[in-house]
């Protein structure tokens, strides 16, 4: 007897995944020689901060040895810490910035 329950028929159900592109978390690291206003300057130029936020994420970095800057794609993460990099070496600090897969 067919009715709720006593189906016979197989229902597969398709379920299509949204594709979402990978995201890079670009992590600052602490050191002992970059001076704290030239990190804060490094975050307010290429992160977009205002001076307060710039500074707590500065103290941030300072007492827990890094933070997480921001989440971006591959190309723009890529691109912020190429910009960090090479500003930190411009001006011969050993500031280091990374990215990291989310
Ligand atoms: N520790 C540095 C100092 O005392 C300041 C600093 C903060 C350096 C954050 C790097 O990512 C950094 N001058």
């Amino acid at each position: 007897k067919d009715g709720p329950g006593n189906d016979t028929s197989v229902v597969t159900k398709t379920r299509t995944r949204t594709q979402r592109p990978p995201l890079y978390k670009v992590l600052l690291l602490n050191d002992d020689y970059t001076p704290m206003e030239f990190v804060v300057h490094v975050l307010e130029r290429f992160f977009g901060m205002n001076h307060a936020q710039a500074f707590e994420l500065m103290l941030m970095v300072h007492k827990k040895g890094l933070a997480v800057v921001g989440v971006f794609s591959f190309e723009v993460a890529e691109t912020k810490v190429a910009q960090v990099m090479d500003f930190a070496r411009r001006h011969q600090h050993p500031l280091q910035c990374t990215m990291e897969k989310e």
